[in-house]
């Protein structure tokens, strides 16, 4: 799943693609580098953000995602119901929300009268107040709260009536989470798995990877977590999840490939014609 994020503010790629035109070029490129869907945000969901006007956030993505739907699936990166409706109606047929149906409940019968596929994040609370629901102190850890409360939703999106074949579940890397959190359900996914839903991951550019890499108090860069993120990419496809939210396609296509001829070495890598005269 490769991001378009139709924003002035997002902290991994903010104000880049917030003009219709390049949005849209960034999504063609995307494609061309191997998404197998775009994922199209007007909201900025980082650590501390505040939320656009409805009416922005509608005039950020519906032209982009008329366009791009045109030749590519499409989700929708919203926590919005009417936003969620226009980018249906403009061709998306995945609604991603962020807050699992808590934002803004009505999503999820959008989502089921759309017949649209639903993907449920795990989250806690908007982004100006996430980092003060970043604590697990229940016996089960992390991981055990967030399987929980992510079948809480799974629960409540089903009663919505969306299709128990078209919920794709998320454990939220970055949202309500501390560094160590995110670790901890990168390293033990069986449980999320074990609900029974395909599972999306977002890690690309998150602060825990700019954290992991730091030189003394300084994170790296945004732009310079890309290789750690390529090996996570290559650790989630060893776990079968489903999806990879990524911004660099390109590389986690690589991983991917990697990891898929290690696993079936007769259909490995890819496409590629055997090559006998090459070491
Ligand atoms: N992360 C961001 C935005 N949307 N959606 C899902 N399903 N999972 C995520 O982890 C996720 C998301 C924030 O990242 P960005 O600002 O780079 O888009």
């Amino acid at each position: 799943m490769g991001v378009v994020n139709v924003t002035p503010d997002s902290f991994s790629d903010g104000g880049r693609y917030v003009e219709p035109e390049a949005a849209v070029a960034h999504g063609r490129r995307l494609l061309a580098d191997g998404a197998d869907l775009l994922d199209i945000g007007g909201e900025s969901t980082r650590p501390g953000a505040t939320r656009p006007l409805v009416s922005e956030e509608l005039d950020r993505v519906v032209p982009v995602i008329r366009e791009l739907a045109r030749d590519a699936v499409v989700s929708v990166d919203t926590m919005r119901a009417e936003v969620a409706e226009a980018a249906l109606e403009a061709g998306a047929t995945i609604v991603n929300d962020v807050s699992g149906g808590l934002a803004d409940p009505r999503i999820l019968e959008v989502a089921a009268h759309a017949g649209a596929v639903y993907v449920a994040m795990h989250w806690r609370a908007h982004s100006t107040r996430m980092a003060d629901f970043a604590t697990y102190d229940g016996p089960g850890g992390v991981v055990g709260t967030v399987v929980e409360e992510l079948a809480e939703r799974l629960e409540a999106v089903l009663a919505a009536g969306v299709d128990p074949a078209r919920v794709v579940l998320d454990p939220g890397l970055g949202f309500a989470k501390r560094g160590e959190h995110n670790w901890e359900l990168l390293r033990d996914l069986d449980p999320v798995t074990a609900l029974g839903q395909p599972v999306l991951v977002g890690a690309s550019r998150k602060s825990f990877l700019g954290r992991l890499l730091a030189e003394g108090d300084e994170p790296r860069p945004v732009e310079q977590r890309e290789h750690a993120h390529t090996a996570v990419v290559a650790h989630l496809a060893r776990q079968g999840v489903w999806g990879v939210r990524v911004h660099d396609v390109r590389a986690a296509r690589d991983a991917i490939a990697v990891v898929s001829a290690l696993e079936e070495p007769r259909q490995g890598a890819g496409h590629q014609p055997p090559q006998e005269d090459t070491p």
